[in-house]
């Protein structure tokens, strides 16, 4: 992308209303702007990074056995009263009245609408298991919207469900969801950890968190030292997996026991804070149940399919991982999820040699770059792509482009390195 033709509205003023770091980056680099409160229009840059985030969402969750499907955003009220949630949700359900004074909502989750259309195809127990998902936006009128992306009213989610013939296999279902999401947090570079949670408007027995530290996470987090490891679970052991996650100690601060903390060696004690960006559910029956979704089972008689749901805030991870990853200068992108690999900065607009050699940068890595190619002064340049945190910049100068050479440096180190023009393509390239 040429920046001199983009659509990236960055800002010189940090805007008034926005109150922590990632909301403030994200509207003075151009990734969103605020259309009503708590609803964004995402801008080239900030989609770009949603969407690679959604598409390690989607081949974790296709390597796990889930299917991608998509519903829509819109639903019946009546499918709501089947399962008693209608009322229930109260003033969080945005309810719309169509031309027909049809009662319709824009959905806030879909667990009725999931086991309705699994209800209609699945007579026997030799249709189970089933494990649809999708990534599709959600409305919660949330009463104080805040954070931009952190709570929005519109969000982007990933929602998994799953229907089981019995407990074991919605367990171990529960289970190889957790291992996606740690290796689904792991590749887009940050690190997640996952924390027994309530229940909430979803309900049921079992539930985790999975909270990314932030030191201005809404929720107070208490962990062993274990969970920073950097592991890249690249394990097929679930249960084995599943022990180890959940008998290292966490907890946010709701949930937070004294006596097992102090077990743990002091040195091993870590609190912060935490933004949760997934949670998972184990519910049972509660849904087949209210919805009178019943399965024949091999010994002829029916029975209730055993569910859960699996949550992932993609929207909302775009605000956690700036939150997680800035410094003063602005964002420090992740290589996995960044808008560009690169940044080309031309530092002599008009000089035949250095333009000669920005462009060959910007064809040799297309999509993968955004090249500054304004007339503007270096030290902007400089600025700029500090605050949008590519990971790597190429500056080009003429003394530069007369020998060749670029010189490079890394976002998040500082490092800086000289390097002739196809070495210097390689190491962006990774
Ligand atoms: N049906 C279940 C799982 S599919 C469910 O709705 N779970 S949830 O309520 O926990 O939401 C899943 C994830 O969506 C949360 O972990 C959070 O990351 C994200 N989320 C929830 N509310 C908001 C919001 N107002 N703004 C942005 N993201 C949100």
């Amino acid at each position: 992308m040429r920046l001199s033709r983009s659509l990236i509205p960055t800002l010189k003023e940090t805007p008034a209303e926005a109150q922590i770091a990632s909301h403030r980056l994200m509207l003075r680099t151009g990734m969103i702007r605020q259309m009503a409160s708590g609803i964004y229009a995402w801008l080239p840059t900030g989609l770009k990074v949603m969407s690679k985030i959604a598409q390690i969402v989607r081949e974790e969750q296709d390597a796990a056995g889930a299917q991608e499907v998509l519903m829509p955003t819109i639903q019946s009220a009546d499918l709501w009263r089947e399962s008693g949630r209608y009322d229930a949700y109260g003033k969080e359900m945005l309810r719309i009245t169509d031309r027909h004074e049809r009662e319709l909502l824009y959905g806030p989750t879909n667990e009725e609408m999931i086991t309705s259309i699994v209800r209609d195809s699945t007579k026997s127990y030799r249709d189970l298991p089933r494990l649809p998902y999708q990534i599709q936006w959600k409305f919660r009128d949330e009463v104080r919207p805040r954070f931009g992306v952190l709570r929005g009213r519109e969000f982007l989610m990933k929602d998994a469900y799953s229907f089981d013939l019995d407990y074991e296999g919605a367990v171990r279902v529960y289970k190889s969801m957790m291992l996606a999401y740690m290796r689904t947090f792991h590749r887009i570079g940050v690190t997640a950890i996952p924390m027994r949670a309530d229940t909430g408007q979803i309900g049921g027995d079992l539930s985790h968190e999975f909270h990314i530290l932030a030191p201005t996470g809404e929720s107070g987090v208490f962990y062993d030292a274990a969970f920073e490891a950097g592991d890249p679970f690249a394990t097929d052991d679930i249960n084995g997996f599943y022990e180890q996650m959940t008998t290292i100690y966490a907890a946010t601060d709701e949930k937070h026991d004294t006596a097992a903390w102090e077990k743990i060696p002091a040195e091993r004690r870590r609190e912060g804070r935490g933004i949760e960006v997934g949670q998972i559910f184990y519910f049972g029956t509660k849904y087949s149940q209210a919805m009178d979704f019943t399965v024949t089972g091999p010994d002829g008689q029916k029975f209730y399919p055993e569910m859960g749901s699996y949550g992932i805030g993609v929207s909302r991870l775009v605000g956690a991982i700036i939150e997680a990853r800035h410094d003063e200068a602005g964002i420090i992108w992740p290589d996995a999820i960044a808008p560009f690999k690169a940044a080309i900065l031309n530092l002599r607009q008009g000089d035949a040699a250095t333009d000669g050699l920005c462009e060959q940068l910007y064809a040799a890595l297309g999509a993968d770059a955004l090249y500054d190619d304004r007339d503007e002064r270096a030290g902007a340049k400089f600025a700029e792509a500090d605050l949008m945190g590519h990971p790597w910049q190429m500056i080009v100068g003429p003394r530069g482009a007369a020998a060749g050479m670029v010189e490079l440096k890394r976002r998040a180190t500082g490092e800086r390195l000289e390097l002739p023009v196809a070495e210097a393509l390689a190491k962006v390239r990774g």
